[in-house]
């Protein structure tokens, strides 16, 4: 009997859903792949376009050998759809339907909420390939220049998997929102990307490594809620996308602890010893640690507006339908169903913060966040922290108050500090250049931002990796730009 998770590798889409023998769906897909690929040439990665990028490529969903590497030119990466094996009697696991067989089709009342969904979910995909596309330019190592292509063409990939979605359940009106995911623009003042933070510039490789720690987390997050789908299909998707996720999280990760390690060596060298002597840092060559922490509270606001609001009816609606679930779902010891159950909602109330107890299913998506806020934290303790604590010094990044610059939700109407002390209109004025970076941070940020392109050699303000993509050495040539 054939395997019903092997990929076909054959055809023009490497994919494991049977695209062979669904000639509609396949002709459907096969007429919006070059659309995608001019989208690609136009709004992917600028130049590049015909070096040699040593790329990982998914082949597999088994959880050994689901890739290989080799070098690749980006427009003739094979973007497939790879859906996780079909869990064999996978139920429902919570809101009403709780029980019930998952289902395999679109359930019709619901419609209009998973597409909903999966547009949403979509949307991001390309937006971030757009944000991200002049950086190539200024890469500070070829091993950092492969990573940015890396999460290119692997969120150009699951651009695919929710197009895959679209197409497959929601006839005429899926396949015109496939066609709207090309249309849109992130930053377009007329077309712009759905969600706030997607519209937002990714100018330099500080705000990339950032946007993939906090951004790409919030990916995890939301991807971990739809994993636990009563709609098979996008649970299946989302449970492979997740395999993926996990290296841009590595790469922000690393990206700005590197970061951290090169400033704490350079000051180590040069004798200083207050991190907030900031000319004497920034004349070493490298980010101060006052910078780094105005750039994370910049791109954790902007990333915990992604959860929408406190509270929210769409959240509770969708958990209710079957549809998203909360992360780790499965492992929740509850009723799943949460009717009458409460949680506590952080809310503004006569011109306070304070905590109130909501409706669980109304307050889905400060769980999730409260969830992200736990994830986050730890990479920032455990990693970022860590390293600045063995270098000697005393200075701890850490996270803002989720009232701070927020632009959705609760704590939209107001201004507060770093710490949740909220500010007068004036003051916040006066003061928001001392949380979020001011125009001459960005200038010296953008100063140092030139590339640096020869095998093994990094620029002044980052650290080498302790180990190579697949093993490889220090001065392995990840990207061969003579093509
Ligand atoms: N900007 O009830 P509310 C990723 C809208 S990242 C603009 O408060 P809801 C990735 C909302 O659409 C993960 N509009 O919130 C990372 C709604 O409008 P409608 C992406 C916003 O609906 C890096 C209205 O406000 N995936 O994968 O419960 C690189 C009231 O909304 C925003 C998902 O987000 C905003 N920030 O939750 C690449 C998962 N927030 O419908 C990729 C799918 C809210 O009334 N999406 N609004 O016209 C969802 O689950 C939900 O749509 C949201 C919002 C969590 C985003």
């Amino acid at each position: 009997m054939p395997d019903a998770n092997a990929v076909d590798y054959d055809g023009l889409i490497p994919n494991n859903v049977g695209l062979s023998a669904d000639p509609r769906l396949r002709r459907a897909l096969e007429s919006w792949h070059p659309r995608s690929l001019e989208w690609w040439k136009a709004c992917g990665p600028e130049g590049f376009q015909s070096s040699l990028v040593y790329l990982r490529t998914a082949i597999s969903v088994e959880p050994e050998g689901w890739a290989k590497f080799g070098y690749v030119k980006m427009p003739d990466y094979r973007w497939g759809i790879l859906l996780a094996p079909r869990v064999e009697g996978r139920a429902i696991g919570f809101g009403a339907h709780r029980g019930e067989p998952a289902w395999q089709e679109v359930p019709g009342e619901y419609r209009a909420m998973l597409r909903r969904l999966i547009v949403v979910q979509g949307d991001t995909e390309p937006a971030s390939v757009e944000q991200q596309r002049r950086l190539g330019a200024t890469a500070p190592s070829l091993y950092d220049l492969r990573n940015l292509f890396q999460v290119n063409v692997e969120e150009g990939r699951h651009l695919w998997a929710m197009v895959y979605l679209l197409q497959k359940y929601f006839g005429r009106d899926g396949r015109e929102e496939a066609e709207d995911l090309l249309r849109r623009r992130s930053g377009d003042r007329d077309t712009p990307r759905l969600l706030g933070a997607f519209n937002e510039a990714t100018p330099d490789w500080l705000a990339f490594f950032m946007f993939t720690f906090f951004t790409d987390r919030d990916g995890k997050m939301q991807l971990h809620a739809l994993a636990q789908s009563g709609f098979d299909p996008l649970s299946r998707t989302c449970r492979f996308m997740l395999t993926e996720e996990a290296h841009h999280m590595f790469v922000g990760q690393s990206g700005i602890g590197r970061v951290i390690e090169r400033t704490c060596a350079a000051m180590r060298d040069a004798g200083i010893d207050d991190p907030h002597d900031i000319e004497r840092v920034r004349a070493q060559g490298v980010i101060d640690l006052p910078t780094l922490q105005k750039r994370a509270n910049l791109h954790f606001s902007l990333t915990l507006d992604l959860f929408g609001s406190e509270i929210s009816t769409n959240a509770a609606n969708a958990f209710d339908a079957g549809l998203k679930g909360r992360f780790q779902e499965d492992q929740i010891a509850d009723d799943h169903l949460l009717v009458g159950a409460s949680y506590p909602v952080l809310r503004l109330k006569g011109g306070r913060i304070v905590t109130e107890q909501a409706a669980a299913l109304s307050a889905l998506n400060m769980r999730l966040r409260d969830d992200y806020v736990t994830d986050a934290l730890s990479g920032v303790e455990r990693w970022w922290n860590r390293i600045i604590a063995r270098a000697g010094f005393d200075y701890r990044l850490h996270l803002p108050h989720v009232a701070f610059n927020r632009h959705i939700g609760e704590f939209a109407a107001i201004e507060a500090d770093p710490e949740g002390n909220i500010l007068g209109a004036a003051e916040w004025q006066r003061r928001a250049h001392e949380f979020l970076p001011s125009a001459d941070d960005d200038g010296f940020v953008a100063g140092l931002m030139r590339p640096c392109y020869e095998p093994g050699r990094f620029a002044s303000w980052i650290a080498p990796p302790r180990a190579g993509i697949d093993g490889k050495p220090g001065d392995f040539e990840y990207v061969k730009l003579q093509r």
